[in-house]
């Protein structure tokens, strides 16, 4: 081989390595549900500059509980334990320690295939939606090594990292999967030290638009919290509304901050007072059926909840003020 055509196949090499050096280890699904199991599924798109991968080791963060590696041919799998910092039940048992770093080893993935490397485990312990990272490291023999370990800062974009660690964004468990049987009364919803309950709204005329609603939220905890948006389905969007005299004439205020649960006390949104707006509804509420709605709190998170739909009349003396809109 002459001296040119190794340059080339050097540059050769430069160009490709340059052009996929983009493409981040990342796993197959980035979100996954708090209190259900997750397959983690990492996915290795080339090896460190040319060489082929021999070893990919996995850190399991907090909270991804009871993990079990799935078999892979031509590795050997090695499990790390060790404590976590919490305490989880697995099915009635406490667990406090477990695997937390899994290591394929021995194996040998060449620079142009990709592979999956797949543990599974549970997500476990999370009262709010959170961006799990598991950093990991990609060896090629004994002189490359690619590290997928940059967690993004709060307020910080995972884009601006040079090669951020594979991450899922854990969601909370939706409520809503729950009441499906839609005539049953609406319980009461706790989050954290939040209870909602009492949700009601109002069946709605042929055509109308715009429809109130109303639930009760208990703060048993000894912080405030804020109710600070809402979202329904049903609605193009929801607002938060309050009704104050002004200049003797009863108004309707949007409420931008939305509204402080104070700690330790009940706040009712009902009739004549603080009330949800659904606006841009896009099927007037019937008797009977029900309205789902996802509330979240400045601190809580998140929270699914449902009002049931009264008479038009009725309770719904409470619409006074509504015509407005
Ligand atoms: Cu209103």
């Amino acid at each position: 081989m002459n001296t040119t055509r190794l340059t080339m196949l050097a540059l050769g090499l430069t160009l490709a390595t340059a052009g996929i050096a983009q493409a981040h280890a990342t796993f197959e699904s980035d979100s996954a549900q708090s209190e259900k199991s997750f397959k983690a599924v990492l996915q290795v798109p080339h090896g460190c500059d040319g060489k082929a991968t021999t070893e990919v080791q996995m850190k399991l963060p907090e909270g991804f509980v009871f993990a079990q590696p799935q078999p892979k041919p031509g590795w050997e799998i090695e499990i790390i334990k060790g404590d976590y910092q919490k305490t989880y039940d697995n099915h009635g048992k406490k667990v406090s320690s477990g695997p937390v770093e899994i290591r394929w080893k021995g194996g040998n993935l060449p620079d142009e295939y990709y592979d999956t490397f797949v543990v599974k485990g549970k997500i476990s312990g999370f009262d709010k939606e959170t961006v799990l990272a598991f950093p990991t490291v990609q060896l090629c023999g004994t002189e490359g090594k690619v590290l997928w370990d940059e967690v993004a800062a709060e307020g910080q974009s995972a884009h601006d990292l040079k090669s951020p660690a594979p991450t899922v964004t854990v969601t909370l468990a939706a409520a809503g999967d729950e009441h499906a049987g839609h005539l049953a009364a609406p319980g009461p919803v706790m989050l954290g030290d939040l209870e909602i309950s009492g949700g009601a709204t109002k069946a709605m005329l042929p055509g109308a638009k715009v429809g109130g609603g109303f639930l009760t939220i208990k703060n048993g905890g000894s912080a405030d919290d804020r109710l600070v948006a809402v979202e329904s389905q049903v609605a193009g969007r929801v607002e938060i509304h309050e009704m104050a005299m002004e200049n003797d004439v009863m108004k309707m205020r949007k409420l931008d901050d939305g509204v402080v649960i104070p700690a330790g006390e009940t706040v009712e949104l009902k009739s004549g007072g603080l009330h949800l707006m659904f606006m841009q509804v896009s099927k007037p509420f019937a008797e009977g059926e029900t309205v789902p709605v996802t509330l979240t709190f400045e601190k809580a998170g998140k929270v699914d909840a449902t009002l049931a739909v009264g008479t038009a009349g009725g309770a719904a003396a409470a619409t006074g003020g509504h015509s407005h809109h």
